[in-house]
C-alpha cells in the first residue's frame, strides 16, 4: 500500500517555519547545529570539516524533502508518464552546491554558514563526487537528469551504487596510478536506501519447460543462484522547480540465508561464497571507456540493474492500478548505449514466463517501450557477447533472444528476398567464427526509435554500423544532438561570469539558455569587453593557484590558458597536441628570442588502466612537460601542465578558465563531444575539427569564431582507403621529422630511445588516427590562434560571441526533443500543499 495514498501530513501538518523545512538565515543556523548534534552526534568541537558538511548535506536534504516526495507521489497516479533513463552509468558530480542552486537558497545558507563562523567554500569543498561513470556517456546521463527535472518531467534514472567509482588518478613519476575510489567511505547524505523494495535476480542455471495449472505450455528458469537489489534513492532537483526526481541506483547483495536453503542446501562455505558473488556485482564500475572486454562479472551487472529497474517498474505500473498491457503507456525507457540492452529480453521474459502474457502482446509492449541512443561509432566499444558466455549466465534470455531473433529474419527475409548478406548482418547472432550475441542489433530490433548524438554522428551511424537497419527501418532513426546543463556548467561553474551576465540580460537565460544571445549587442562595448576579461584573468589566477598547489608548477596567469581535458585516447590526440608543444619548443631552441605568444597547455584525463598506449600518452604528456618547463631557453613561456584526476569537480574549475578548447579528435570518430560545449559557454574559442557536435558549435558561433583545421571525415575515410602511408608525412615535412626524430633520440626521455619507441612506431607505420596527416594543418592553425591572440580586443570579442551563440547546447533543448520526438510527454508540475498554502 502507499503510505501517501492517506495523507500523514494531514494530522501532522509541516509548517514552512519548520526547522526542517524554514529558510530564514535564523533557522537554517539552528538546523545546521541541531544536525550535527543529534545527526552526526558531534559537538562543535569535537567535530570535523567532514561533520559540518554532512550537517549541512542533511540541512539541504531536508528542504528538498516535500518536493521530492510530492513528485514522488506523482509517479504513482495512474496516467503520469514516466520517463525511465537506464543507465551503466551517471556522472554526477557534487550534489551539495547544485541542490542550493536549484532550491535557490545558495545566499541565505552562505550567510548561516558563515553566522556559525564556517567557511562556506571549505564546506562545499569537502564533498566527494559520486564518480559513477567513465566520461561523456555518464556525464550527459547526469545532465539529462538535470533537464528532466528542471523541465517538471516525471523522470526516474536507472542504475548501479557502485562501491567504487571510476579511480583516483594520481601520477608518479609521470605515469598515471590508479587507486580505488572509496567516495562512500564517510557517508553519503544524498542517498536513501529503499530495503522495501529490494527485488530479486536470477543468474545461471538452466531452464525446464512445464505445463502450468490452466494447461498452457511454459518455461521455467531453474538459476544457479540469486541474488538481491536494494534500491538507493537521490534526489535530482530541478531548477527553480517543485520537481523533485528521483535517480534509483541497485546495490547487489545476498538474499537471506533463508534463501540458501532452497538452492544450497546445507552448504555453508559454497553460501559464503555465493554471497561475496553476489555482493561484488555492484562493486565496481568498469573503467573502460569506449573498449568493451566481454568480462562476465560485466554481462551480470548489466543485467542486474536492468533486471531490478524493470521489476520495479513493473511494481509502480501495477500499483498506480493499471494493466501489464499498458506498461508502454506508462514508460518511455531510454537505452543509453547498449549497456542495458539485455532490458528488451528481459522484459519479454518477466511478462511471458512471470506474468503470463502471451508472446505477441508481450512484444507489442517491449518493441513501443524501448528506445535506443547509440554513443560511438568506435569498433572496439560494440557489445557482443560470446553465446556460451551469455548461455550460461542467462539461459532463458538465449532462448527468447532466438525467438526474437527466429520472428524478425522471417519478416527480414519477406523484405530482402534472397539476399543472405543482410539477414547475416541483422541477425542478432553473430554466426561467423565465435558466435556471439549482438546486443545492438538486439537494441535496435526491440526499440521504437534509434538516435545518433550529433548531426555527423547520426548519418554515419545510418551510412555505417547501422546501416542495414536504417534501410529496413528508416523511420525510427532520428538525431538527438548532446547538451549540457548550464545550471552546473555556467551557473554553478562560473559565479562570476553568471553574475555579469544576468547584470545585463537578467537571468531568463538560466532556463531559456537561447537568451543568451542578448549578450551579442555588447560585445563590441569596450567596457562590457573589459568586464569580461577581467572576470577570465581572476579565473585564471585562482587556477594557477591550484596548478602550484596541485602540482608545484608555477604558471602565468597572463598567458593563454590552452586546455584538452578528456578520457586519454588515440582517437582523441592527446599527443597530436604534444605534437605543436614540442614544434614550439624548436622554434624557441632554433631561436630562442623568437616572439610567440605565451601559453600554459592544461591536459587533464583518465586512461583505462589496460589500455598501454593511451598510459604513455600520459607519459608523453609529463615527459614533454619536465623538458619544456625547465628548459632556461624557454624562459617560461611555455608550460606544460598534466593535472591529475580529472573528473567534474576539476571541470568545474577548468572550462571557466580557458581560453582554448582543444577538440582535436580525427573527424568522424566523436560521437559528439560534450566537453567542447561547455567550454564554449563560458567563452573559450575553440580549435577543432568538423567532427561530432564541433560542427554545430560552429555553426552557431559563426565560422570567424571558431579555429577549424584538418582532415573532413570522407577525406579521412579516402586517405585511408587509398593505402595511408603516414611516413610520407614524416619524410616530406621538416618540422613534422625534427619533432618525431627528437623524441626518438630521447630528448625527452633522459637519452632512453626505447621509452616512446611504442607510441612513435604506432605513428609512423600505422598511424590509425591520421595524426601525420593532420600535422601541418593544426601547425597552421594553431600560428593563426597565436596571432588571434596578439589582438585582445578581438579575441574578447570572440570569446563573448561564443558564449552568446550557445543557446543550441542546453540539455534542455536536448530533452525537449526527446521528451516531444521520442517519449511523447509532457512537463507535470508538482503540488507541494506547504508551499502552495504559504502562497496563498
Ligand atoms: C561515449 C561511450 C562508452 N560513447 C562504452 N561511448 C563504455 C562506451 O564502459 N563502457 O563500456 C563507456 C562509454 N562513451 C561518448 O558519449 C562519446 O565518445 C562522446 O563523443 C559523446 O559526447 C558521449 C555522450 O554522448
Amino acid at each position: 500500500a502507499d503510505p501517501l495514498a492517506n495523507d500523514p501530513l494531514a494530522n501532522c501538518p509541516i509548517t514552512i517555519e519548520d526547522d526542517r523545512t524554514g529558510l530564514s538565515v535564523e533557522t537554517l543556523r539552528r538546523a545546521l547545529a541541531d544536525h550535527l548534534y543529534y545527526i552526526q552526534g558531534k559537538l562543535p568541537e569535537h567535530a570535523s570539516k567532514n561533520d559540518f558538511y554532512l550537517a549541512l548535506a542533511f540541512v539541504v536534504r531536508d528542504r528538498l524533502m516535500p518536493r521530492w516526495l510530492y513528485s514522488k507521489k506523482n509517479y504513482l497516479q495512474p496516467d503520469t508518464r514516466i520517463v525511465s533513463y537506464l543507465s551503466a552509468e551517471f556522472l554526477l558530480g557534487p550534489h551539495l552546491e547544485n541542490n542550493l542552486i536549484n532550491l535557490d537558497i545558495q545566499d541565505e545558507v552562505r550567510q548561516a554558514v558563515q553566522e556559525s563562523n564556517l567557511d562556506y567554500q571549505v564546506l562545499i569543498d569537502q564533498e566527494e563526487e559520486p564518480g559513477l561513470g567513465n566520461g561523456g556517456l555518464g556525464r550527459l546521463a547526469a545532465c539529462y537528469m538535470d533537464s528532466l527535472s528542471s523541465l517538471e518531467i516525471p523522470a526516474l534514472g536507472y542504475g548501479i551504487r557502485y562501491e567504487f567509482g571510476i579511480f583516483d588518478q594520481d601520477i608518479r613519476d609521470g605515469w598515471q596510478v590508479e587507486m580505488t575510489d572509496k567516495w562512500l567511505q564517510f557517508g553519503n547524505p544524498w542517498e536513501i536506501a529503499r530495503p522495501s523494495f529490494a527485488v530479486t535476480v536470477k543468474l545461471g542455471g538452466h531452464t525446464e519447460p512445464y505445463v502450468d495449472n490452466q494447461g498452457q505450455y511454459k518455461v521455467r528458469w531453474v538459476p544457479a543462484q540469486i541474488v538481491k537489489g536494494i534500491p538507493y534513492d537521490t534526489p535530482i532537483t530541478g531548477y527553480k522547480v517543485n520537481t523533485v526526481n528521483t535517480l534509483r541506483l541497485w546495490k547487489s547483495e545476498a538474499p537471506e540465508s533463508f534463501d540458501f536453503q532452497v538452492f544450497n542446501v546445507g552448504d555453508y562455505y559454497g553460501a559464503v561464497d555465493q554471497k561475496i558473488v553476489s555482493e561484488n556485482i555492484s562493486k565496481v564500475l568498469y573503467p573502460n571507456d569506449e573498449q568493451v572486454q566481454g568480462k562476465e562479472l560485466r554481462l551480470m551487472q548489466q543485467f542486474f540493474f536492468v533486471s531490478c529497474a524493470l521489476q520495479d517498474m513493473i511494481r509502480i505500473h501495477l500499483t498506480s492500478g493499471r494493466r501489464l498491457n499498458t506498461f508502454h503507456e506508462k514508460f518511455a525507457v531510454q537505452l543509453n548505449d547498449t549497456h542495458p540492452a539485455i532490458g528488451v529480453a528481459e522484459l519479454m521474459r518477466l511478462l511471458i514466463d512471470e506474468h503470463d502474457m502471451a508472446w505477441d502482446t508481450a512484444w507489442d509492449v517491449t518493441s513501443r517501450s524501448f528506445a535506443f541512443t547509440n554513443h560511438t561509432l568506435l569498433p572496439e566499444a560494440l557489445e557482443k557477447w560470446s553465446v556460451d558466455l551469455f548461455g550460461r549466465i542467462l539461459p532463458r534470455h538465449l532462448e527468447i533472444i532466438y525467438e526474437i531473433n527466429r520472428r524478425f529474419l522471417d519478416q527480414v527475409r519477406v523484405k530482402f528476398m534472397g539476399d543472405e548478406g543482410h539477414l547475416e548482418r541483422l541477425s542478432l547472432i553473430d554466426e561467423s567464427g565465435h558466435r556471439s550475441v549482438r546486443m545492438a542489433n538486439l537494441a535496435c530490433v526491440g526499440s521504437y526509435s534509434i538516435n545518433g548524438v550529433a548531426a555527423l554522428h547520426t548519418e554515419l551511424v545510418k551510412s555505417t554500423i547501422l546501416k542495414d537497419f536504417y534501410e529496413l527501418s528508416p523511420e525510427k532513426f532520428n538525431n538527438k544532438t548532446n547538451g549540457v546543463t548550464p545550471r552546473r556548467w555556467m551557473v554553478q561553474a562560473n559565479p562570476r561570469l553568471t553574475n555579469l551576465i544576468s547584470s545585463k540580460i537578467g537571468d531568463n537565460w538560466i532556463k531559456h539558455l537561447h537568451e543568451l544571445k542578448g549578450l551579442e549587442q555588447y560585445a563590441d562595448d569596450p567596457g562590457f569587453r573589459h568586464e569580461w576579461r577581467q572576470i577570465k584573468l581572476s579565473i585564471k589566477r585562482d587556477l594557477a593557484e591550484h596548478i602550484q598547489r596541485r602540482t608545484g608548477i608555477t604558471v602565468n596567469p597572463e598567458s593563454m590558458f590552452d586546455v584538452l581535458v578528456k578520457r586519454i585516447h588515440e582517437y582523441k590526440r592527446q599527443h597530436l597536441k604534444v605534437l605543436h608543444i614540442i614544434t614550439l619548443y624548436n622554434r624557441i631552441k632554433a631561436n630562442p628570442d623568437i616572439d610567440l605568444t605565451p601559453r600554459t597547455f592544461i591536459f587533464g584525463g583518465k586512461a583505462a588502466p589496460g589500455y598501454a598506449m593511451a598510459k604513455l600518452m600520459i607519459k608523453f604528456v609529463t615527459s614533454v612537460g619536465d623538458v619544456v618547463n625547465n628548459d632556461p631557453d624557454v624562459r617560461d613561456r611555455l608550460k606544460v601542465v598534466f593535472l591529475p584526476d580529472y573528473n567534474v569537480t576539476f571541470g568545474q574549475r577548468v572550462y571557466p578558465a580557458a581560453e582554448l578548447s582543444e577538440q582535436i579528435s580525427t573527424a568522424g570518430k566523436e560521437a559528439s563531444g560534450t566537453g567542447n560545449m561547455k567550454f564554449s559557454m563560458n567563452g573559450a574559442l575553440t580549435i577543432g575539427t568538423l567532427d561530432g557536435a564541433n560542427i554545430e558549435i560552429r555553426e552557431e558561433v559563426g565560422a570567424e569564431n571558431f579555429f577549424l583545421f584538418g582532415l573532413k571525415t570522407p577525406e579521412v575515410q579516402e586517405l585511408k582507403a587509398n593505402g595511408y602511408n603516414p611516413w610520407d608525412y614524416y619524410d616530406s615535412n621538416e618540422t613534422l621529422k625534427a619533432v618525431l626524430d627528437l623524441v626518438a633520440h630521447g630528448h625527452f626521455s633522459h637519452g632512453d630511445p626505447e621509452l616512446f619507441r611504442p607510441l612513435l612506431d604506432n605513428l609512423l607505420h600505422h598511424d590509425p588516427f591520421v595524426v601525420l596527416a593532420d600535422y601541418q594543418a593544426y601547425i597552421d592553425c594553431q600560428d593563426q590562434v597565436d596571432q588571434a591572440y596578439r589582438d585582445q580586443d578581438n579575441w574578447t570579442r570572440m570569446s563573448i560571441l561564443n558564449a552568446a551563440r550557445t543557446g543550441k547546447f542546453s540539455s534542455d533543448r536536448s530533452i525537449s526533443e526527446y521528451c516531444e520526438d521520442i517519449w511523447k510527454v509532457k512537463p507535470l508540475p508538482v503540488t507541494v500543499p506547504i508551499y502552495d498554502q504559504a502562497q496563498a
